[in-house]
């Protein structure tokens, strides 16, 4: 299934890492087709989908038969082959960085330990009940959300970087969506709370939204 601008999402509705790249593909204005991949079926380590992503991860692009792989990989991908209308990225080393700095805190440093593998393999491999997978989840998105409250004080604006979204609005908003589903408090984090209601807002990012998927359940 590849659409006529010859693009295909493989994704999940959830994912919050095929989100941010719904995000991304909507900010650029770039058509796409989906071909879902039920993370609840465990189509992510079919045969058929190990041969595009031997990782078993969605997201991956199919984007002019050239198969890509990795959110953040993607995201950039996406900025630099079509430089054209929104800048994931902003101009500048220091700012780039920056920007990035906080698309990597939430998708290495807490994406990673609260994916459904992990928290299958508390389940299945280590014994633990759902209250401990539960306080785990909860544990890594409060120590990452603590720290980027502080962080981006000093540059938000209506989104994580000034009235622009980037690359790191990308990367929020689909972890805010995941945290409320494990009932995370968002109370103590006023600043990703606001930025997250203001980003909802915008077209891109609510057209992204799981529940505007294809697959949506
Ligand atoms: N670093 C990867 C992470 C991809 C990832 O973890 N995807 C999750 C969904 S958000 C997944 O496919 N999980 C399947 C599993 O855990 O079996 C990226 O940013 O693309």
């Amino acid at each position: 299934m590849t659409d006529a601008a010859g693009r295909t999402l493989y994704g999940y509705f959830r994912s919050s890492a095929a989100y941010r790249v719904r995000i991304a593909l909507n900010l650029k204005g770039l058509a796409y087709a989906q071909a879902p991949v039920s993370l609840l079926r465990g189509e992510q380590r079919s045969a058929d989908y190990l041969a595009l992503n031997p990782q078993g991860l969605v997201p991956a692009l199919l984007d002019n038969g050239v198969l890509l792989t990795q959110s953040l990989a993607i995201c950039e991908y996406l900025d630099e082959a079509y430089p054209d209308g929104a800048r994931l990225l902003p101009d500048g080393a220091v700012a780039r960085a920056q920007v990035r700095a906080v698309a990597q805190a939430i998708a290495c440093d807490i994406h990673p330990l609260n994916n459904l593998r992990v928290l299958n393999y508390l389940k299945a491999e280590l014994g633990q009940g759902e209250d401990a997978r539960n306080g785990w989840y909860r544990h890594w998105v409060a120590t990452g959300f603590a720290a980027l409250e502080r962080q981006l004080a000093g540059s938000a604006g209506q989104y994580c970087f000034g009235d622009t979204p980037t690359l790191a609005d990308a990367c929020l908003l689909p972890q805010v969506f995941n945290a409320q589903r494990f009932a995370v408090d968002m109370g103590g984090y006023p600043l990703l709370a606001g930025i997250a209601a203001n980003l909802e807002q915008v077209p891109a990012f609510a057209d992204a939204h799981p529940s505007r998927q294809p697959d949506a359940q």
